[in-house]
């Protein structure tokens, strides 16, 4: 557990790491993302200097049930995507991982050649207990990324739980991926992956037939906002078709520009960040407990049923955000609040 007390040595300061990671540098974005996945106190400094730099990333999310093959695909992808020039950062997310900064990715994906590639950055983040939730923290990481002058940034998570969709919601691109021998594969996915996807992947497809699933998934998903979401059968153990995955994904981000939609998605994005920090902060306050005289004089009222507790409530949020606007003046953007520790 990190302690913030005066007797540590001081950290390099939270701007000079920002200009490193502007400059390109990967020690910079590691150390950025630690604060995020740590929940610290600077993150937030860091956050509000990184955001102006974002915006140019085309962020894409890769969800499906585990083993069928995504960080094998993102492996190949991010290859066939440097070929093409391009710059990639990585998000694989685990939210049970105990390991701070740990490489539940990078175990089977350390790209020997990648290490040393300026145009590549992968990163797995342990975000369990982060207060914010796992969205929240993992797009943190993602605009660490995008500032950093990365061209795509891929995101991997883990099943298809609620938070797994969530995230993958929030990409510009959704990638769903499945894999044939499932038996009725289609009927046992997870509700929401036929609604959430803008390319399907069938991979696995050197094992067995991919014709019934893909013919059952064109069967079932539709149009949505005049975009036929594609379906890719690809190889990733052979390296089949990854060049089709990488067109499909790219043709989504030129259909998203084009019509429109990559605005919207920005838009959907920053309100539901918004109301997520306002509910984390909010929490934190309650959390953290009104004391002193004002908030013992409106228990006295309460008790004296001059006002009710909900009422009682409100007047104490107001004062709490009359409080935190007089604070905000003398110090920093804002103050993130920590994590709490177990
Ligand atoms: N035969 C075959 N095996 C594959 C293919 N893609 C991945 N695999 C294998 O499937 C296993 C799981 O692959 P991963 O890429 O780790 O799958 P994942 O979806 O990232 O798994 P989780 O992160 O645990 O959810 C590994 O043993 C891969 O080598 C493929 O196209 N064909
Ligand atoms: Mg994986």
């Amino acid at each position: 557990m990190r302690e913030a007390v005066p007797s540590r040595p001081a950290a390099p300061s939270v701007r000079g790491l920002v200009e490193d990671l502007l400059a390109g540098d990967k020690r910079a974005a590691a150390k950025l993302i630690s604060l995020i996945e740590d929940d610290e106190p600077e993150a937030a400094e860091a956050l509000a200097l990184v955001y102006p730099h974002t915006g140019r990333a085309h962020y894409v999310g890769f969800t499906g049930a585990p083993g069928v093959g995504k960080s094998s695909l993102i492996d190949r992808l991010v290859r066939d995507l440097r070929s093409r020039g391009k710059k990639v950062g990585v998000v694989a997310v685990d939210p049970t991982s105990p390991y701070s900064g740990g490489a539940v990715l990078g175990d089977r994906i350390r790209m020997a050649d990648t290490g040393i590639d300026p145009g590549v950055f992968i990163r797995s983040m342990a975000t369990r207990g982060h207060a914010g939730g796992l969205a929240l923290a993992t797009f943190d990481a993602v605009r660490v990324l995008d500032a950093m002058g990365m061209d795509l940034v891929l995101v991997e998570t883990v099943g298809a739980g609620q938070s797994e969709v969530e995230i993958a919601g929030r990409a510009h691109t959704t990638v769903v991926v499945e894999m044939p021998f499932t038996g009725d594969a289609v009927q046992t996915m997870k509700a929401g992956i036929l609604e959430i996807g803008d390319v399907y992947v069938v991979n696995k497809c050197d094992l067995a037939d991919p014709d019934v699933l893909v013919a059952n998934l064109r069967f079932q998903i539709e149009e949505r906002d005049g975009w036929r979401p594609p379906i890719v059968r690809t190889s990733a153990l052979k390296g089949s078709r990854i060049d089709e995955l990488a067109d499909a994904i790219g043709r989504h981000r030129a259909f998203l520009e084009s019509s429109g939609r990559w605005e919207a998605r920005e838009r959907a994005r920053a309100r539901q960040e918004i109301l997520e920090n306002a509910r984390r902060i909010l929490a934190t306050r309650v959390r953290e407990g009104p004391t002193g005289a004002g908030f013992e004089a409106l228990v006295g009222e309460v008790v004296a049923r001059k006002t009710d507790p909900q009422s009682a409530a409100v007047r104490l949020l107001a004062q709490g955000a009359a409080a935190t606007k007089s604070q905000d003046r003398r110090t920093r953007p804002s103050s993130r609040p920590r994590a709490r520790k177990r």
